[in-house]
């Protein structure tokens, strides 16, 4: 289930909001519809609900439920060309790490652990799992709730289990999405969230929403659509327990570094001549939410970043190209000073930065690749 996750998040970015919650501060705006994803007539998607509609009501869901929750549902076409596109491109650790805990990332992530301290303690007092470790969920999910999107949940589901690539477990959270409405804890219209049914500030897919999902504000409500992240923060630490998180020891860190200093700690080294770190038991527990190295890495990493550690510095390997970071922080630099805009000096080549490299070749007469290059870095330099 949770393999399934990762790749709804880490491209999905705060609300500054002050430690006290509270129906006052967070008055609740209903979702707007996305409209770069709308819906179209689908006879087949149709064809698809009526049957589902009986399935639904052996599962124990109530007919007007069923009714209420796909009153303006529909196919959305744009839902199933996201799914047919997804690669399996892999990103390098280093680049995964520049992108987690960009600086951008760090110091929002400490500015929303300042503001949301008061409730993240007691989140830990309750579950015992940091608040800083959290936050960093918080921050890697939706940028700390800046993107949760905005897709309605019962479209996405039924779409992608309509005609996806995984159409039972998709059926699942959509079946899971309605016992959501059956138990009142949102409207139709606020259940929202990624096209790939990821929702609210930590992203929970609707059957890890049955399985964690808690009411911390005591509202009655498990909110995590709120503009309030209380329901979402206590419930991402509800997670982290019951899969085992450990109060008090660190995730790991590089060898040689104090988060090494794990209590029956393991190596791990993701990539040959990359660094190796000494992981432990909450290393595995942050992979349950979801099932990648790097995201635990990148999570574990956030954390120390924004109680104030200090950066990952490698070393690194050279990418598929022969560069470095310091490389490709210096190509976008150049780039961008001789009127190739790469948006940034990340040293993360992104389609940005292929842009610039193509705009660049095609003005210089140079086979028009976007690929990176040491000797493109020398021409411009
Ligand atoms: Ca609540």
């Amino acid at each position: 289930m949770q393999a399934t996750r990762r790749t709804f998040t880490l491209g999905t970015l705060a609300v500054l909001l002050s430690g006290c919650s509270g129906a006052a501060r967070f008055a609740s705006t209903p979702a707007r519809p996305d409209t770069t994803l709308p819906t179209a007539p689908n006879a087949g998607w149709d064809a698809w609900v009526a049957g589902f509609k009986g399935r639904a009501a052996g599962q124990g869901i109530s007919p007007g439920v069923i009714d209420r929750a796909f009153r303006g549902a529909g196919f959305i076409p744009g839902v199933i060309e996201r799914d047919r596109n997804q690669t399996e491109f892999k990103r390098s650790l280093e680049d995964y790490l520049s992108i987690a805990a960009s600086d951008e990332r760090v110091a929002k992530g400490r500015a929303n652990y300042a503001a949301q301290r008061a409730t993240l303690a007691r989140i830990e007092a309750k579950y015992g799992v940091e608040g800083n470790v959290v936050a960093a969920i918080w921050g890697l999910e939706s940028f700390f709730g800046e993107r949760r999107g905005n897709i309605p949940i019962v479209s996405s589901t039924s779409t992608l289990a309509y005609e996806g690539r995984r159409g039972a477990f998709f059926e699942k959270q959509l079946i899971a999405a309605l016992k959501i409405l059956q138990n009142g804890d949102t409207t139709p219209e606020n259940l929202v969230g990624s096209w790939a049914g990821a929702m609210g500030h930590t992203q929970f897919i609707p059957t890890s929403y049955e399985l964690f999902a808690v009411d911390f504000t005591g509202d009655g409500r498990r909110d995590i659509w709120s503009d309030d992240p209380t329901d979402s923060l206590a419930s991402t630490a509800a997670y982290l327990a019951k899969s085992g998180w450990q109060r008090g020891q660190p995730w790991g860190g590089v060898v040689g570094s104090p988060g090494a200093n794990v209590p029956g700690g393991r190596r791990l080294q993701p990539e040959a001549g990359g660094p190796t770190f000494i992981v432990g038991r909450n290393f595995d527990a942050i992979k349950r939410y979801n099932n990648s190295d790097s995201y635990a890495i990148g999570v574990g990493h956030l954390s120390d970043r924004i109680v104030g550690g200090p950066p990952i510095t490698g070393p690194f390997p050279p990418d598929q190209y022969g560069l470095r970071k310091d490389d490709r922080i210096a190509l976008q630099r150049r780039l961008t000073a001789a009127g190739f805009d790469t948006q940034g000096s990340d040293g993360v080549i992104g389609p940005n930065s292929r842009a610039a490299i193509q705009a660049y070749q095609a003005r210089n007469g140079l086979p028009v690749t976007g690929d990176p290059s040491l000797e493109l870095l020398r021409r411009l330099g």
